[in-house]
């Protein structure tokens, strides 16, 4: 086959916004279950960056509603600069994480370089919860609850702006899926912002392709599709590695065919895999799981080449 393009991974391995330890192991349980030889497989050249080098874990509690700000905003650094590189190069950046507060790095990087090249971003966030908490109404302070609020410019002021407006991200760029676990004021927040939110309510009466129709309509071809994926958002009997399960998520089923419609697109411009917590896993199955999904998103379906 011939090579479709190059993917640049990139480790982070942190868990210095979450509530639970381990999600730093995610990225070589990712490399174990053999995401290089899965995307290889694909046709693309994939290059191994490694693993970032950033602040371990302090373990502290939270000052002013926020737990390790100036950990996370050194990780986030390393994970903006890795993803800049990355996409300056021509590659496309699949952030292996580490926890979700990574995300605020990433997809700020990538919304500085679409709104250079002219391009639209849209992200799809898969996940049970929605993570749009700030240090105001968060009620544990774990900062991997609160990056979609950071990206839309309402978090902690050290870890806005980054993309070079106060927004990486406006309300309508952005479309959840799998939503089961919302805070009280989250939910008040939801609605204040006007976020498309495809619970799983959503998905149990409309069926996942009506939703990921519904969720992808507007992809055009100037689209840079962002997939920020939280391995939380499966069922935790299909994905018990993750530090904050959540009953009554999408079957298995249902994630391969939203990731079908998702490579469908041939928009895929960048990837996030979060939250694996290896500590947390029996026989690495959630990471076999991600690199499964992983596999569909870059473009294998059982019939066609
Ligand atoms: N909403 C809760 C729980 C949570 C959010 N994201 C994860 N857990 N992984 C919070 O702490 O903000
Ligand atoms: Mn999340
Ligand atoms: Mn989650």
């Amino acid at each position: 086959m011939t090579s479709k393009g190059s993917i640049a991974l990139i480790g982070a391995p942190t868990d210095v916004g979450a509530s639970v330890r381990g999600a730093s192991m995610g990225p070589d349980a990712l490399r174990v279950a053999g995401v290089v030889e899965v995307l290889r497989s694909r046709g693309y050249g994939v290059t191994d960056r490694g693993n970032l080098a950033g602040p371990p874990n302090p373990g502290q509690t939270a000052h002013n509603g926020l737990r390790h700000l100036p950990e996370v905003v050194a990780w986030n650094r390393l994970v903006y600069d890795a993803v800049d590189e990355a996409l300056g190069r021509g590659d496309l950046p699949l952030l292996m994480g580490g926890d979700h507060c990574l995300a605020i790095g990433s997809i700020s990087a990538i919304a500085w370089h679409c709104r250079r090249q002219g391009r639209e971003l849209r992200v799809i966030w898969l996940d049970a919860h929605t993570d749009v908490n700030t240090e105001t109404i968060s009620p544990s302070g774990n900062l991997h609850g609160m990056p979609v609020a950071c990206l839309l410019g309402h978090g902690p002021a050290p870890l806005v702006g980054w993309s070079g407006e106060r927004a990486a991200l406006g309300a309508g760029d952005i479309d959840f899926i799998g939503i089961r676990s919302v805070d009280a004021e989250e939910k008040q927040a939801i609605h204040t912002l006007g976020l498309q939110v495809f619970d799983m309510r959503h998905i149990d009466e409309h069926g996942m392709r009506n939703t990921m129709s519904e969720a992808l309509h507007d992809v055009h071809e100037n689209t840079h599709l962002h997939v920020s994926f939280d391995l939380d958002c499966l069922d935790p009997a299909d994905a018990p590695g993750v530090g904050t399960g959540v009953r009554g998520g999408p079957t298995y089923r249902e994630m391969q065919l939203c990731m079908e419609m998702i490579a469908d697109t041939g928009r895929l411009g960048s990837l996030d895999v979060m939250e694996i917590n290896p500590a947390l896993d029996v026989r690495n199955r959630t990471a076999e799981l991600a690199v499964e999904f992983i596999h569909s998103l870059f473009g294998a379906s059982t019939l066609v080449r």
